[in-house]
């Protein structure tokens, strides 16, 4: 049902881990739709620059939405998929509550690639190992296409890397981490790849012939969740396991858990718009 053993054992020693077949064919079909809509819909925002952190490119694109539930009760459901339920636990611990998420799409021929970093950097939580990215695959993601990549290991993962402006987004930080010692973790479509708070990664250019969209989650273990945190970084902050979690039912004022098959199927309308 979720991840095996040995991928619990390789995020715990080397802060990341990866599962080629997390969402089936179905379900990515139904994410390049939902994909599709919002694109057509104009939610989508360049924040690539030219060189200064302020001017918007006109010639290469990374397409964020940034946070995504408010534009997509079908993303909204995701984070509720029993898949990821038994998951994120066993990378982190219980209870979990939901952080971010975003989308990441990377237009054929021009799409940028995002920048060094460790999310932690933004977050700032205590133990850089209780908190952990889902970067989903939503196209095939290989090395030609710009993949996500990370530097390994717990010993960087504790380490707080020194962060400064992208000079290439509107409001990204970056850091320079040690890239002879970087793995790429090449995706089929549907899946996915967890690296905690501390990981430092990258995605690269997209300057093949088909768009490839990446979307992130973030989740973190309930004890690093600080009022600190949530008046800083304004989170998401749904409680998705624990005794505190409702099914979304507390914090959306109805019960999500439960509507991902539906959810599918809606965004499965739109399939002619699809990413
Ligand atoms: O997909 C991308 O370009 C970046 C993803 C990322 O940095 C993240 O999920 O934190």
């Amino acid at each position: 049902m979720s991840i095996g053993s040995e991928q619990v054992k390789q995020f715990k020693e080397q802060g990341y881990t990866s599962s080629p077949t997390f969402f089936n064919e179905r379900e990515v079909r139904a994410m390049r739709a939902e994909l599709g809509r919002l694109r057509r819909e104009g939610a989508f925002r360049n924040v690539t620059t030219d060189g200064d952190g302020k001017t918007q490119s006109k010639t290469n694109e990374n397409l964020q939405i940034c946070p995504l539930y408010t534009k997509s009760t079908f993303f909204r459901a995701l984070a509720f998929h029993p898949k990821v339920l038994a998951t994120i636990p066993q990378l982190i611990g219980d209870p979990v509550v939901l952080h971010l998420d975003q989308v990441f799409l990377k237009p054929a021929r021009h799409g940028s690639g995002t920048s060094w970093h460790q999310d932690n950097a933004y977050f700032k939580i205590e133990q850089p190992t209780r908190g952990t990215a889902m970067w989903i695959a939503v196209h095939d993601a290989t090395l030609a296409n710009g993949t996500i990549r990370v530097v390994p290991g717990l010993d960087v993962a504790n380490s707080k890397l020194e962060h400064s402006r992208d000079p290439h987004s509107d409001h990204h930080i970056r850091c320079y981490p040690d890239e002879s010692k970087q793995v790429p973790i090449e995706l089929p479509a549907g899946g996915v790849a967890f690296f905690c708070y501390g990981t430092p990664h990258a995605t690269g250019a997209n300057n093949t012939d088909k768009d490839r969209a990446g979307v992130a989650f973030h989740f973190l273990h309930q004890s690093c969740y600080t009022d600190e945190l949530r008046s800083r970084a304004k989170p998401i902050g749904t409680m998705l396991t624990g005794p505190e979690a409702s099914g979304g039912l507390k914090e959306y004022g109805e019960k999500i858990q439960g509507t991902w098959d539906s959810e599918v199927e809606k965004a499965l309308e739109n399939e002619a718009v699809a990413v």
